[in-house]
């Protein structure tokens, strides 16, 4: 959550934060797995149900230490929306274990967002008072990596914080430099490499696809106008953990964003050459010429996401023609993605009762239909589960408690469960799933901080206490069930 507000355009190269579905018992650890967990052992049990099934949050609040040193409130807010403190910091996990602060720029140390970012990290219950230095690809200017990615073409240099080989540790790609130099953003990308203690210092050239686009069309790592030939993304299309380049749209046929998207699989090392990624047939043409749709005006509202919680996003359609068999009232239509293309519909359950059409977007912009509501998965098991956070029918919603439909292999539950909030801290302080601006003096994030596998409440400004934000965060943990 908090890395769509801290990188909104790039939400998508992320990696899907890990969840260790392991059930250790505290054996002798010897594996070399690879995931973000604390555990070091073989996991030899064939388990796959999550530690922890999220039921609500504790009323008591657990305090999570920040690191000392910085001017009171510079964390205040669980991601970094002030840029006049003189600290730009974000939650990454970059290192191992639970996500760390990442600091890219201080008023008080030239070096970091130059020569390296400082990092404090996670010990699986605080943030480390220490920072550790992070080293930086060198032979840029000064400053040039002061935040967490730069799609502005102005300075000259386009570069993002991602994934690029899926290996599961953030790297830094260089989609462009000086205009026109040496074929970046044409024939080639950089990669600077996560080495387990910084970026490479050197670069490696990262190969893009010979055909298939206009020169100098791959100088970013979107492109949603199709105005000059060719509109296209960067994300993990198949589900294997590497983002993929896919083009929703071309100039010279219809075929590509009605019944195909062209897939160049990024194979860890570059990306492959093109192949189809279909649709199946029904749509008319265009539909799919971008990588969303929440606009109602041709009929067809649809979405990417992972609803199955097997990592492949799933194509969703929340509407069609109005009113037409139940979508966007009792049911959505769910592609599922196959890991190749998207599979023939399916019904997914929705919760009934409602007004008309309240479901009928994957997400709740609108609050005039008598409910506020979103998708996140609150249990922890990857599968996101549909949380009611508001009603026009009842104070205690969003206040007391949300209504939470679990999401399961076929759909959301049709009954509510009750999931309890933090209490004592002020009223109707919990009626999005999302915001922290909904009451002053007070801001939150729905966050795994990596204790477990399930998300946290985890409080960054409150009014009831001065040392939150300041000395600490305070966090209502998930109880399980
Ligand atoms: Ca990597
Ligand atoms: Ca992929
Ligand atoms: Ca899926
Ligand atoms: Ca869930």
């Amino acid at each position: 959550m908090l890395l769509f507000a801290i990188l909104p355009s790039i939400a998508c190269f992320l990696p899907a934060r890990d969840v260790d579905r392991g059930d250790d018992t505290g054996d002798a650890d010897t594996d070399t797995d690879t995931d973000t967990d604390t555990d070091t052992d073989t996991d030899t049990d064939t388990d796959t149900d999550p530690d922890c099934i999220g039921t609500g949050y504790t009323s008591t609040l657990a305090n999570w230490a920040l690191p000392s040193g910085y001017v009171d409130g510079t964390f205040d807010t669980p991601y970094d929306d002030n840029p006049s403190d003189g600290v730009t910091w974000a939650l990454f996990d970059v290192g191992a274990g639970g996500p760390d602060i990442v600091v890219a720029k201080s008023d008080t140390d030239a070096a970091i967002g130059t020569t390296n970012w400082l990092i404090h990290s996670n010990t699986g219950s605080r943030f480390r008072d220490g920072g550790i230095e992070w080293a930086l690809p060198t032979g840029f200017e000064d400053g040039t990596f002061s935040t967490f990615y730069d799609q502005s073409t102005t300075d000259k240099v386009v570069w993002s914080l991602l994934d690029l080989n899926g290996d599961a540790a953030l790297d830094i790609a260089v989609s462009a430099t000086d205009a026109g130099t040496g074929g970046i953003g044409t024939s080639r990308w950089l990669f600077y490499a996560n080495t387990s203690d910084g970026f490479a210092s050197d670069l490696v050239n990262w190969d893009l696809p010979a055909a298939g686009f206009p020169d100098g069309a791959l100088t970013s790592f979107t492109d949603a106008d199709g105005g000059d030939g060719v509109a296209w993304s960067l994300f993990d299309l198949d589900g294997d953990g590497a983002p993929d380049l896919v083009v929703s749209d071309t100039d010279d046929e219809t075929d590509t964003g009605t019944t195909r998207w062209i897939y160049y699989r990024n194979n860890g090392a570059g990306f492959d050459e093109g192949a189809d990624w279909e649709f199946p047939d029904g749509f008319e043409s265009g539909t799919f010429s971008k990588f969303y749709d929440s606009s109602t005006a041709d009929k067809v509202v649809w979405a990417l996401s992972d609803l199955t919680g097997d990592g492949k996003p799933d194509l969703v359609v929340t509407a069609t023609d109005a009113g037409s068999g139940g979508i966007g009232s009792t049911r959505w239509l769910i592609y599922k993605n196959t890991g190749s293309k998207f599979a023939s519909n399916d019904n997914w359950t929705i919760p009934g009762g409602f007004n008309e059409g309240a479901l009928d977007s994957i997400s709740d912009t609108d609050t005039s239909d008598g409910i506020g509501w979103g998708l996140a998965d609150v249990t922890g098991d990857s599968i996101p589960d549909l949380v009611i956070s508001d009603t026009d029918a009842e104070a205690s919603t969003g206040d007391l408690n949300w209504h939470v439909y679990v999401g399961a292999t076929g759909g959301f539950s049709t009954t509510e469960a009750n999931w309890s909030l933090p209490t004592g801290l002020g009223p109707a302080l919990f009626k999005s799933i999302s915001d922290s601006d909904y009451a002053d003096e007070f801001s939150w994030q729905l966050y795994n901080l990596g204790e477990d596998n399930v998300a946290d409440v985890v409080i960054a400004n409150s009014d009831h206490d001065s040392d939150v934000g300041v000395v600490h965060w305070a966090l209502a943990r998930a109880e399980c069930q």
